[in-house]
């Protein structure tokens, strides 16, 4: 089997974005929760350096899978490696719809809004380094601390409670 190569470097920009048909940008990624399922691994978000997010991205056109988009996210945002256990579906933006700035510069129209793809992920790895430890704290949360900090995310809350995390 071909190793897997694993970039110092994380991908930026949006010229690879894959989106579905109806517009929405695919978004990939994962659930990785401790051994005795109680616990969930969070990153701060770059946006709001206060807050905790899932690890997650855009799915880009070079990869074959939305999986091997949500491990690529897992190693470049979080510095983790490992296997996906399980698809947990198709979330989508729960955002209102007023929220939704169209793209009027002349072209289509496209909203910025997501498609949410996660998967539950076994850890194999935790690296001291990765590609984007000098910018995101790596956190581990049960599962009323993640609630707790995603108040704002209802998209990545309903990715946790599909998941097989122990809610307490
Ligand atoms: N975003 C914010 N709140 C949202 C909500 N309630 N529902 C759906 N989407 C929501 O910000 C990432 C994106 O999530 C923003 O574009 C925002 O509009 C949208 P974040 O989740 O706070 O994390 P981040 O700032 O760390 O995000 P990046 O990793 O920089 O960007 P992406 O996760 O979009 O992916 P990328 O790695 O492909 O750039």
């Amino acid at each position: 089997m071909e190793p897997v190569v694993r970039s110092m470097v994380a991908r930026e920009g949006r010229e690879k974005q894959r989106y579905s048909t109806s517009g929405a940008r695919l978004v990939s990624g994962v659930i990785a929760l401790s051994a005795d399922k109680t616990k969930v691994l969070m990153v701060t978000s770059t946006a709001r350096q206060d807050k905790f997010v899932l690890p997650k991205g855009g799915f880009e056109t070079d990869e074959p899978t939305p999986e091997d988009a949500a491990m690529r996210e897992a190693w470049e945002e979080a510095g983790i490696i490992g296997k996906i256990t399980k698809s947990l579906g198709v979330i989508d933006d729960l955002r209102p719809p007023k929220l939704f700035v169209p793209n009027t510069n002349g072209g289509d129209i496209i909203p910025p809004r997501a498609e949410y793809h996660f998967f539950e992920m076994d850890l194999e790895k935790e690296e001291n380094v990765w590609p984007e430890s000098n910018r995101r704290v790596r956190k581990w949360f049960t599962y009323s601390e993640a609630i707790r900090d995603l108040k704002s995310r209802p998209e990545l809350i309903e990715a946790l409670n599909r998941s097989s995390i122990i809610k307490s």
